[in-house]
C-alpha cells in the first residue's frame, strides 16, 4: 500500500474508533501528523487510547517509530506540527538519545488537538537506570529530587519516557516491577509520600497485576503530578471501579474498537491514574501490534489467575 493509503486506512480506524466514544475527529489536526510519519504506519504498533471524566472528550493516538527513521521530534518540527520553543521540553528527547542506548521511538496525537508527544524508549535488554536519568541536562529536576523516593519503592527501571510537549511533562515509564511493592500497603504508603489520591480495594487490587507504573514531573515544581498503574490484558472487563458512565463508555471500547489482527483477542492496557485531587481510568486499546506485545501478554496477562 502507498504511504497515502496507509494513512487513509488508519485515518479510518482512528475515526471508527473515535465514534465509539462520540468524540468527531479533527481531519485537519491528525492528516498532517499520519502524513508526516506516512512510512511508518503499516509496520508500526499503533494505539487509540480513551480516557475518563474529564479526560474522555479526547481520543489519542500513538504510533511507534522505528530508530532508523529518525528523531521524531525533528520530524515534528520541520512538518510544522508543533513550534521550536526554548524551553528544555524541546531539547529533553535528544538529550536522551545523546545520552542512553534507544530501542525505538514513538510519537502520540490528540484526535481534535493534533500533535502532543514523543517516546524514546530503551532496549528491552538495556532499561535504563534513574542515576542515568537524573544526569540528562533538560530533565526536570524533580526527578533527580524524587529519585531516592523511587528507588526505595522498586521504581529504578525505566522501560521509556514520554514528552507531551503542549502540557510540558515528562513520563517515567518503570518496568521490572517486584510483586511485594505491587502490594497494597506498599502502594499506599507509595501514594501517601507522593501527596497522592488514595485509590479503594478495587483500584488495589488492579495496582498488583500491574505490569508497568509510570509518574509524571514537570518542570514548574518537584513534586509528582500524577501517577499511573498500567495493566495489560485482552480482557474487556477490567476496568478498577463500577461506576457509569465508566463501565459503559470503557466495555463499547474495549469490545469493538477496530483492530488489524484479525485471528487474535484484542491487546489492551489499562490505567489507573492518581493525582492529588483526582482518580481517573485510561484505556489503550491496540490498533497494530508486535510481537513484544504478544510477550508481554504471555508474561503478565497470565497472572491474573495468581492475584
Ligand atoms: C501511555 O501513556 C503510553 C502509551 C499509550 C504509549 C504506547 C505506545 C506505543 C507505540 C507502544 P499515557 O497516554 O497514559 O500518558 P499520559 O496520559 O500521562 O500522557
Ligand atoms: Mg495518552
Amino acid at each position: 500500500m502507498s504511504g497515502a493509503a496507509e494513512v487513509e486506512r488508519v485515518y479510518s480506524a482512528m475515526e471508527e474508533s473515535a465514534q465509539l466514544l462520540d468524540i468527531v475527529c479533527s481531519r485537519d489536526k491528525i492528516w498532517p501528523v499520519l502524513t508526516a510519519y506516512k512510512d511508518v504506519l503499516a509496520e508500526a504498533v499503533i494505539v487509540f487510547s480513551m480516557a475518563s471524566g474529564r479526560h474522555a472528550t479526547e481520543l489519542d493516538f500513538s504510533i511507534s517509530v522505528p530508530p532508523g527513521h529518525g528523531d521524531p521530534y525533528a520530524i515534528a518540527l520541520s512538518s510544522g506540527l508543533t513550534a521550536e520553543t526554548d524551553h528544555p521540553v524541546g531539547a529533553l528527547l535528544s538529550d536522551t538519545q545523546e545520552r542512553c542506548p534507544l530501542g525505538m521511538y514513538a510519537i502520540d496525537g490528540e484526535v481534535t488537538g493534533g500533535f502532543k508527544k514523543t517516546y524514546a524508549f530503551f532496549p528491552t535488554d538495556d532499561l535504563q537506570g534513574l542515576e542515568k536519568l537524573v544526569d540528562i541536562p533538560s530533565m526536570p529536576r524533580g526527578v533527580a529530587e524524587n529519585a531516592s523516593l523511587f528507588a526505595r519503592y522498586g521504581l529504578d527501571k525505566v522501560q521509556m519516557t514520554s514528552v507531551d510537549y503542549k502540557q510540558r511533562v515528562v513520563n517515567l515509564y518503570f518496568g521490572n516491577l517486584s510483586p511485594e511493592f505491587l502490594e497494597p500497603e506498599a502502594v499506599l504508603s507509595m501514594l501517601r509520600e507522593m501527596g497522592l489520591q488514595e485509590p479503594g480495594e478495587l483500584g488495589l487490587e488492579f495496582a498488583k497485576r500491574s505490569f508497568a507504573i509510570y509518574p509524571t514531573l514537570s518542570w514548574d515544581s518537584s513534586k509528582i503530578g500524577r501517577i499511573c498503574f498500567a495493566v495489560i490484558s485482552t480482557d474487556p472487563t477490567l476496568l478498577p471501579t463500577r461506576t457509569e458512565p465508566e463501565v459503559g463508555q470503557f466495555s463499547k471500547f474495549a469490545n469493538n474498537s477496530p483492530y488489524a489482527y484479525a485471528g487474535e483477542r484484542r491487546t489492551l492496557v489499562y490505567g489507573l491514574t492518581l493525582s492529588a485531587d483526582e482518580e481517573y481510568y485510561k484505556l489503550g486499546s491496540y490498533y497494530q501490534i508486535s510481537d513484544y506485545q504478544r510477550k508481554l501478554l504471555k508474561a503478565f496477562d497470565a497472572l491474573k489467575d495468581q492475584v
